[in-house]
């Protein structure tokens, strides 16, 4: 009965993990209109999100960097009293919903630096052949 149940449990984790790809991330990327905007192509964004965090969207690299493309908690808010530009709680950018995250994505993406903000992008991403990160499905 407890194997049974590990397997179930492996199973939903293995459907689950499976959903969170570079279709899922330009989706929500094209939701937040980030197409096309400052120059980047929705590629880009599923290139960050695999070089970030593996698509892991509870991803912490460190303690202050949160979710699928690592955001800063510089960017959104941890206690009561933070007042940062995205307005949302860092928890938030740990679930499974992207659409806050994408959006806190393209207020980081209005600065200057643009994507260069990421390190990963501008190690891996930047001026890259991005093709394997096309949503074929
Ligand atoms: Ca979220």
């Amino acid at each position: 009965m407890k194997t049974l149940a590990l397997l179930i449990l492996l199973g939903i984790c293995a459907l689950r993990s499976e959903a969170i790809g570079e279709c899922e991330v330009i989706a929500e990327a094209r939701a937040a209109s980030l197409e096309g905007y400052k120059g980047y192509s929705l590629e880009n964004y599923a290139c960050l999100a695999f070089y970030a965090s593996n698509y892991d969207t509870s991803f912490q690299r460190t303690p202050d960097e949160f979710g699928i493309v690592q955001i800063n908690r510089m960017w959104c808010n941890v206690g009561p009293k933070d007042n940062n530009p995205c307005g949302i709680p860092c928890s938030s950018l740990l679930d499974n919903d992207l659409s806050d995250d994408m959006k806190c994505v393209k207020r980081i993406v209005q600065d200057p630096n643009g994507l260069a903000a990421w390190n990963p992008w501008t190690e891996y991403c930047k001026d890259k052949d991005l093709s394997q990160f096309k949503c074929l499905s």
